[in-house]
């Protein structure tokens, strides 16, 4: 007993988390706050403990209002989510260790006093995602939680679980995709003038999961735009964010004043204004566009797009592997923050496109990296050969099953299909791809006949 303190026994009879509010009041006296405080033991008339659950998931901590009493207040986390998160109130200077998809530990508000204190997950971009919250502290206050899902099912649940998601995947109609060509105006001059809007729309990034996502033109990723080495080209970015933004032409070689680098290179463009960019596309590049204002939320958010210049050229090396010419070009936006969160081009699976391709066909990739951190991108069966990395042609091409792509780069790859068959193609950080109710996220799969 000694060995106790309340709040473990107070969790103990309990007896589990499912049961809502539960405030117990160790009314009598001496039962000793062992080894958490100085207070050497002493007559207590009463000691409330409370006992909350919080959720977490992306991107969102439920419930993210706490109504809790004066006293002491057990909260128990799970992580529901497909990635690691954690639980801090730093006012109080708490915080859960990094819990992985499934974990759960409970910590203890000591002596909360009336007042507010704000909660949150501190892993990078988790906050501003979504993943805050509030703990209102009031005597006023019985406290009120929501349940803890389970988190453990059948291996039959799982399967069953696992199964309905991938056959969604081949069988359902898709929504609309990102990503979409760009056609420009051409002006007197010649020069190619396209257009990008933001704005914040409704996007879902799988079936039934609507999100707020940061646009281009509505889509996610944003429209892909394709000119040719020598092109003028004109850019009108209209802002209709409710806060600034501006345009980065990363991997690209502009002048200076067009490097879309606020305050640096540029004001901000405020909402309801505009900026015009202009330059000539001196050399060929595997490029991105994306904010360069408030990023770290905008760009997870969905503020990016594909910018290429020219044709990548096909090493004549490849030759001998019966890699003569390319049937297919396809550009994949790797992303895992925001209001997107762990998605191809802004899908997560099973809304992630399917891609189809004959044996003997080659399928050129271009990967873009606009997340928080690496994904190294397997495709099963054909290996990889990275022709170009940044852009930049390789003199020979390097054979590699498994792509680590780290944010803001981008890897040009090479794919020969020669065996039909549903072959995946999926991050390999597993938290990225697979959870217990099946594949989700960072997947999707070639189909070759
Ligand atoms: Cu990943």
């Amino acid at each position: 007993m000694a060995a106790m303190n309340n709040d473990e026994r107070s969790v103990l009879a309990v007896g589990g988390f499912g049961l809502g509010v539960v405030a117990l009041a160790f009314a009598g006296f001496a039962i000793s706050r062992s080894g958490d405080s100085g207070s050497n033991g002493g007559v207590t008339a009463a000691v409330t403990t409370t006992a909350v659950d919080v959720n977490l998931t992306e991107f969102a901590m439920t419930p993210n209002m706490l109504d809790v009493p004066p006293g002491d207040v057990t909260i128990r986390v799970t992580n529901s989510g497909n990635v690691a998160h954690n639980f801090s109130i730093p006012e109080r200077n708490l915080t859960t260790r990094d819990l992985q998809p499934g974990e759960a530990q409970t910590i203890t508000l000591k002596n909360a006093t009336t007042g507010e204190l704000p909660f949150l997950c501190t892993i990078p971009g988790h906050s501003a995602s979504g993943m805050t919250g509030m703990a209102h502290v009031s005597a006023d206050n019985s406290a009120t939680t929501t349940p803890a899902p389970p988190t453990t099912m059948s291996y039959q649940e799982m399967d069953k679980a696992m199964t309905e998601r991938a056959m969604r995947f081949v069988n359902e109609p898709k929504s609309t995709f990102g990503g979409s060509a760009l056609e420009p105006k051409i002006l007197a001059d010649g020069t190619k003038e396209f257009e990008l809007t933001t704005s914040i729309i409704d996007w879902e990034v799988e079936p039934g999961k609507i999100v707020k996502a940061w646009t281009y033109n509505g889509m996610v990723p944003g429209p892909s735009i394709r000119v040719e080495v020598g092109d003028k080209v004109r850019i009108v970015l209209k802002n209709e964010l409710p806060e600034s933004t501006d345009i980065h032409w990363h991997g690209v070689r502009v002048p200076n004043a067009m490097d879309g680098v606020d305050p640096y290179t540029q004001d901000p463009v405020e909402p309801g204004k505009s900026f015009i960019y202009e330059f000539t596309a001196l050399e060929p590049a595997v490029g991105m566009y994306h904010s360069h204002h408030n990023a770290q939320t905008q760009i997870p958010n969905g503020l990016a797009g594909a910018f290429i210049i020219g044709d990548m050229p096909l090493p004549a090396s490849l030759a001998d592997k019966g890699i003569t010419k390319i049937d297919k070009t396809v550009n994949m936006m790797l992303n895992d923050a925001g209001t997107i969160g762990l998605t191809l081009n802004g899908k997560s699976f099973p809304a992630t496109e399917a891609y189809s391709a004959n044996v003997g066909e080659t399928m050129l990739v271009n990967y873009f990296n606009e997340g928080l951190t690496a994904h190294p991108m397997h495709m099963h069966q054909p290996v990889g050969w990275i022709i170009a990395k940044d852009g930049v042609p390789l003199k020979d091409p390097v054979a590699q099953d498994t792509i680590l792509v780290a944010p803001g780069e981008r890897y040009t790859v090479v794919y020969h299909f020669v065996d039909p068959g549903v072959w995946a193609w999926h991050c390999h950080i597993l938290t990225h791809a697979e959870g217990p109710q099946g594949m989700f996220g960072m997947v999707t799969a070639v189909i070759v006949k």
